[in-house]
Order: structure tokens, then sequence, then C-alpha cells
């Protein structure tokens, strides 16, 4: 049976974070996002959030292009087609090259529609088995800074913290964080600062007994990333690399990395990501859930999307206190003790929060089926 569906309503929102958000490809001081409802004629809402950021600095989309394709393209074919399962979305949209955020943003709120439908938990609906999972956060790359913030996460529990690295602020960074913190589970994000000619400096980090090293090299690269990882000790994760189920097939067959990390917008949505995920689980490749310094919506996506079995490593899943003062939804999401719980509500298990959305809120527009 078709999901019977009234209109979606897609709102753009704008809120400062708490703090600038700093890698060698600039700062992020102010997030704007896409918050879509797809309504049926029950009364349902399915919840979902466009993560592209107002300029293209991690992927090409950006806010204004996911507006533009989910308004004039994505809406429209769900119109016209309609959909009986979220799982018949990513054929929906194939005509569509690209733009997966946009697709996710539209997707993931079919999939909470279809929970809340159903009246289970987001979760349950995909096939997750975890009750809570480990909280990871990643921390600014100024080191006094960076010292007293992980000193703060590790008395709060988190499990797992995650560190921005360029040439420039690299080995000396690392080794002083490790100084202080031997034991600490730690990981590095390169987000493509380097290059196969930095291959002496990548060695020299095997030392430091990193969980991994995230995308050292080109944003779009599987080819050179399997001859580092062929020449480095620490295991390679992919994030910009892979956004399609296809990527992972081919950067696992060439070796081009060891763990995978997993964000529902650049793979255009849940049911792709699940695939990649069930994938990874058949090759023995552990995955974890990235984060997009986002609003609480896609939060609550990433956490059902991380109680799938094979999401053994804390992803970037932080509260909603890590960047807002006032996160949308309600509850807010709260780390205790380093874990989140499963929400137990239908669907992704919070609701939104109107007060803060009208606060937030700069543009909206309802588009009736
Ligand atoms: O590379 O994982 C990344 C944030 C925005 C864009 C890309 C990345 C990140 C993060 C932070 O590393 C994740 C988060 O805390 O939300
Ligand atoms: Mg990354």
């Amino acid at each position: 049976m078709l999901l019977d569906i009234k209109g979606v309503k897609l709102s753009i929102v704008k809120m400062p974070l708490k703090n600038p958000f700093t890698t060698h490809l600039g700062s992020v001081t102010e997030r704007e996002a896409i918050i879509v409802e797809v309504e049926d004629r029950n009364g349902f809402i399915g919840y979902g959030e466009g993560v592209a950021f107002s300029s293209p600095w991690y992927t090409e989309e950006t806010v204004q292009t996911s507006y533009h394709v989910l308004k004039n393209f994505l809406i429209p074919l769900l119109r016209k087609k309609g959909i009986s399962h979220p799982e018949e979305a990513s054929l929906l949209f194939s005509s569509v090259r690209r733009n997966h955020m946009a697709k996710a943003a539209l997707e993931t709120a079919l999939w909470d529609l279809r929970a809340k439908i159903e009246g289970i938990p987001l979760s349950n609906l995909i096939g997750g088995t975890m009750e809570s999972i480990p909280a990871g956060v990643v921390v600014g790359n100024n080191l006094p800074e960076a010292l007293k913030q992980i000193e703060g996460y590790l008395e709060q529990g988190f499990k797992r913290v995650k560190v921005k690295i360029s040439p420039e602020d690299d080995l000396h960074y690392i080794s002083e964080i490790r100084k202080q913190f031997p034991d600490l589970p730690l990981m590095a994000d390169a987000n493509s600062a380097y290059s196969l000619e930095d291959v002496d400096r990548l060695k020299a980090l095997d030392d430091f007994g990193l969980l991994m090293i995230e995308q050292p090299l080109g944003y779009d690269d599987i080819i050179d990333h399997a001859k580092l990882q062929s020449q480095i000790k620490t295991p390679i994760c992919l994030d910009e690399s892979i956004v399609t189920f296809e990527d992972v097939r081919k950067a696992i067959d060439l070796g081009s990395c060891k763990v995978i990390n997993i964000k529902i917008g650049r793979v255009g949505g849940l049911g792709e990501a699940k695939r990649i995920h069930d994938y990874c689980v058949s090759k023995g490749i552990p995955v974890w859930a990235g984060g997009m310094i986002e609003f609480g919506i896609s939060r609550a996506h990433n956490i059902a999307l991380a109680s799938l079995p094979g999401f053994t490593i804390p992803g970037d899943i932080s509260g909603s206190d890590r960047y807002w003062e006032k996160d949308i939804i309600q509850p807010e999401i709260t780390v205790y003790d380093g874990m989140i719980k499963m929400p137990e509500g239908p669907g992704i298990g919070f609701k939104l929060n109107t007060k803060r959305m009208k606060e937030v809120t700069v543009f909206e527009e309802i588009f009736e089926f």
C-alpha cells in the first residue's frame, strides 16, 4: 500500500554554534540546515534533516542546492509516483544524479514516517540490536583548549576522542595529547590535508597508537589511499571518498582502508547506509557513524543507524549540547556515563521543539500532494 502523503514541509533553520568548529579547510561558526516534515493523511509526521553546509567546503552540495533539488525534483517525483516503503526511495530518486544530502533529507523523513505508522522505533525497523550506543566526540585543534576539553569529556565518560590534523598541526599536537592521555582511544581526521609525498609524516604517526587516521588523502581518491595503507600501520578510515555502496566495494577490494565512516547524508540515505553496513559486516570491516555538526533530527537518525550490530566503534555522536545552546528537538539528546540510550518512542523517538523551531526558522514552504 502506498504511503498516503498529504504534504511535505521544508524549513531552513539557522543557529550559531556555541564554539567555532575548525579544520584546516576553515571554520564553521553558524549552521544552516533544512528540516523536512512529511505528513500522511492520518496525521503521522516523519522528520528528516538536510545536512549540506551553507558553502561547499566538505562536499559539493550546499543548503541552497539541496533546497532546489528537493523542491524542484525530489518532492515532485514523490508526489507523482509515490512509494509504499522507504526502501523504494533510492530507485524513485535514481533519475536525479548524486545530490545525496538532498535525497537523504527526504528519504530519512520517509523512514521516520514508516516507523511511526508501524508504531515501532526506527532502530527496530532497520534491524538495530543495541539498547544504548557509546558516544564519541571531536575536539578543536588549539592545543591547550583541546587538552582541557578532552579532560572534561573523559570525566563525562566519553569513549573515544577525535582530533583534526594537517601537516602544519600533527606530530607535535598528537604527541602532546598522548603525553597527557597515554591510554585514550584517540583518532585523527585529516579531511584530505595530505598527499602521497607526505608518507614519512604519516608513517611517523604510527608511533602514537591511533585507532585510525581518517581521510588523509584526496576527497575523491581510493587509489593513493591503497598505496598509503600498504606503507603505514595505522588503519586508514575513509570518509569523503565513500559516497556510494560501489565505492565501498572497490575501496575494500583495493585495500584502500580498514575502517569506514558512514554518514547517511553523504551516501544518499538510510537505505544505502544500511546496505554499506551489511556489506562491511560480511567483509569484516568495522564501521562507525560520522557526524555533520548536525541538529537533533539528523543526530536521532544517526543514533538509530548506529544501533546496527556492525557499528563496533564509537562514532562522532555526542549530545545536543556539544554544539547547541538549545536543540530543535525534545527531549534533547543526552550522554550519560559516555552512553546514549536508544529512545523508546515510535520513529526517531524525539519530537520537534516547535517553540525552538520558530526561533531559528528563516524560511519555510509547504508542498501539498
Ligand atoms: O570530516 O567528519 C568530518 C564535521 C563536519 C564535516 C565533516 C566532518 C565533521 C566532523 C565533526 O568531524 C563531526 C561532529 O561532531 O558532528
Ligand atoms: Mg571526516
